[in-house]
């Protein structure tokens, strides 16, 4: 590992304190800062310890053409939901984009920060940073450490303030914030049970990460673009759905009637910024209203056009094609061999993204418009002065129980468009000459009997927050965590020679609501990815061992400034490093798993064997490498690495009957020598796991 070099440095500071001024010199006795010189950059580097830094100061023409993003005013929200923001965010992107090297991006970035949104800010400059071919060694700091009060109560952030400001500043000693899993709600409301987990930090960094990957508006066109957002986004349902079955809840019910009141409300108790603007709450039973903001730059959207969208999308899935800005159709169909999916056409036109949706005016922007109109629906009109609720901002949206109702329902319209598609065929399924003849998880000495608990993570909320002293701030956050285990899978290649396969392995709840085992379309929804790798299988009997934290849906934990500057980035030339620590994109690993019962939960684990040949994808050489969580964030530079349907073999209805064999349930499925299903069992432990 090599250490940060300044210039580096100079930019990760960017994101800290991100309410204060840059050119207030923080610390400048201790530091010795030399305020005379052009300082314009004073951060911390670490906690107690300020470092000034020096960057020219700006005046030239780029800064004179920040065009819309001016217009988020500071110390509000920014959402990328609203068209105007995204608008904003194109603008500045683009002028961090345009320019030359990385000194100069600090120098533009440094000089633009103090006249714009806060969010919108870190927004553009973590865009532009994931983009610019000469920083790709660089990694981004977790955003809890520059938004600490987008995560944490502002109450237990004004409580460590306070006793900052009391202490000896001789003597700083580090003051810890505690928070645990009961956060922000009671067990009165059923619909809390499961709070410990939306209200995590790592799904909800993961999900504001995620969109900054694929951001719709902004001119990014990655490959399968559509049908990612379709993909991440029923994983997240499948994961959350298993999580609700752990503490007895039923799966989560789609948002459709948009005329009845939502049951569930959500008071988030955070702050935008801070100055203690809170984010909007939600009561219980509140109704969705029109949308009548003049303050926001977004024209009024009326429940109506949503309905109306929501009608012409339908057709569109039914019919079989969509109808594009000529009037001429365009066909919805998986299996092409050019052009784009179905499922990715349909993506781009219901997240929307109006550069890639076939026929944007026709059918709108809906997915967009549900989180505007459900982040405003407690004050609709401004009537109140109150500011949106977490729905309208993709690092805080999972914290809020409505959020799954929101995507169920979204969930929903892909779902209609799947079940039009063919079953696949024995052919598509099956691989002749391999037999999986066993799979197994184990951890320890046990195997096929998981175990999580709770687990605590670190992070500087100092970095973020000017507490206007010399002491180090220290978020202790329990989350839930598990045990990490390997899998073991015992594969038979029947042929003379080698092959190269693709292991696919999920996971799902055995059993519904009402205990029953699950037939194949009860369970379809509930598959959550858990990995997918490929190997070489020699010859005869093949042990096949791979560990859980190697996940291609997952993330290696998130990284702290103090990690970053300790020199933990992505090593050039080296593709494997590369692969396993770049870009952060993924899935929390502490969240693999669902939590599972007290008492022990059934629970399958599903391991196909793929033909690797089928499942290529022709790849131009990658400068640049996303190699963890692959499966829900692609590869940069580069082509999804899979050829099958996201979701394969699941995303469709089966077969009534392959070969002999009917199908009604995953284990009929397995009944083909590349498939394999094993019971196992999670048990949560409600204790502190020792790793
Ligand atoms: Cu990720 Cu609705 O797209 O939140």
């Amino acid at each position: 590992m090599s250490a940060l070099n300044q210039t580096e440095k100079n930019l990760l500071y960017l994101f800290e304190k991100p309410y204060e001024p840059l050119d207030r010199p923080r610390g400048v006795d201790e530091a010795g800062c030399d305020i005379a010189t052009p300082v314009f950059l004073s951060s911390h580097s670490g906690p107690g310890v300020e470092t000034c830094v020096s960057v020219l100061k700006r005046t030239d023409a780029v800064l004179a053409n920040l065009g819309a993003a001016l217009t988020v005013p500071k110390g509000k929200p920014f959402s990328f939901f609203l068209r105007p923001h995204r608008r904003a965010a194109k603008d500045l992107c683009d002028v961090f984009m345009e320019t030359k090297e990385p000194e100069d991006l600090i120098q533009v970035a440094a000089s633009v920060r103090d006249k714009v949104n806060e969010g919108l800010f870190a927004y553009a400059l973590a865009f532009t940073i994931i983009r610019k071919p000469e920083l790709r060694q660089m990694r981004l700091p977790a955003v809890i450490e520059t938004f600490p009060g987008w995560f944490v109560p502002q109450e237990e952030l004004t409580h460590a303030l306070v006793k900052a400001n009391k202490e000896n500043r001789q003597q700083p000693e580090t003051i810890i914030i505690e928070h645990g899993p009961d956060f922000s709600s009671t067990t009165i409301k059923a619909e809390h049970r499961v709070s410990y987990w939306r209200e995590d930090y790592g799904i909800n960094s993961h999900h504001w990460h995620w969109h900054l990957v694929y951001p719709a508006s902004m001119g990014v066109n990655r490959d399968r673009k559509g049908e990612l957002f379709f993909y991440m986004h029923t994983q997240m349902l499948a994961r959350y759905d298993m999580e609700r079955l752990s503490v007895d809840l039923r799966r989560v019910q789609k948002l459709e009637n948009w005329r009845q009141p939502i049951p569930d409300g959500y008071f988030p108790k955070l702050t935008v910024n801070n100055s203690g603007r809170a984010w909007g709450s939600r009561q219980d039973n509140t109704p969705l209203m029109d949308f009548r903001r003049r303050n926001s730059g977004l024209d009024f959207v009326d429940i109506t056009d949503i309905e109306i969208w929501r009608s012409r999308l339908l057709d569109g899935i039914h019919q079989g094609f969509m109808v594009d800005r000529e009037g001429k159709p365009v066909h919805l169909r998986d299996d092409v061999a050019s052009g784009k999916r179905g499922i990715d056409i349909i993506g781009d036109a219901i997240e929307a993204d109006p550069e890639l949706s076939v026929n944007f005016p026709y059918y709108g922007d809906l997915h967009n418009t549900g989180h505007v109109l459900i982040a405003f629906s407690h004050d609709p009109d401004y009537a109140h002065k109150e500011e949106m609720g977490v729905m309208g901002d993709t690092a805080t949206a999972m914290r809020d129980p409505v959020f799954y109702r929101w995507h169920k329902f979204v969930d929903d319209m892909f779902q209609e468009y799947k079940l039009t598609q063919p079953p696949y065929t024995l052919e598509d399924l099956q691989l002749p000459d391999v037999k999986v003849e066993r799979v197994g998880v184990v951890w320890g000495d046990q195997s096929n009997s998981l175990v999580t608990g709770w687990s605590v993570k670190e992070f500087e909320a100092s970095r973020g927050l000017d507490f206007n002293a010399g002491n180090p701030v220290l978020l202790r956050l329990t989350h839930l965590d598990h045990q990490p285990f390997n899998y073991h899978i015992m594969v038979v290649n029947k042929k003379q020679e080698p092959i190269q396969v693709t292991v696919r392995i999920f996971l799902a709840p055995r059993e519904n609501e009402l205990g029953e085992t699950m037939e194949f379309m009860d369970q379809r929804l509930l598959w959550a990815e858990m990995n997918k790798f490929t190997v070489q299988l020699e010859p005869g009997s093949n042990d096949i061992v791979r560990a859980s934290k190697e996940s291609s849906v997952t993330s290696p934990s998130e990284l702290t400034f103090r990690d970053i500057e300790k020199g933990q980035r992505g090593t050039p030339g080296s593709p494997d490093k590369a692969e396993f620590d770049f870009c952060r994109c993924g899935w929390p690993q502490h969240l693999l798993l669902p939590r599972g019962k007290p008492g022990g939960m059934a629970f399958q684990l599903f391991v196909m064997i793929t033909d690797f040949e089928k499942d290529k994808v022709p790849q131009t050489p990658s400068s640049r490498r996303c190699g963890n969580g692959v499966s829900f964030c692609g590869i940069l530079d580069a082509q999804y690495p899979d050829s099958r349907p996201m979701g394969f073999p699941f995303d469709r209805r089966p077969a009534p009957v392959l070969g002999e064999q009917r199908i009604t349930s995953a284990a009929d499925l397995a009944t083909l020598d590349n498939i394999f299903l094993q019971d196992i069992t999670i048990t949560f432990t409600n204790s502190n796991l020792e790793k």
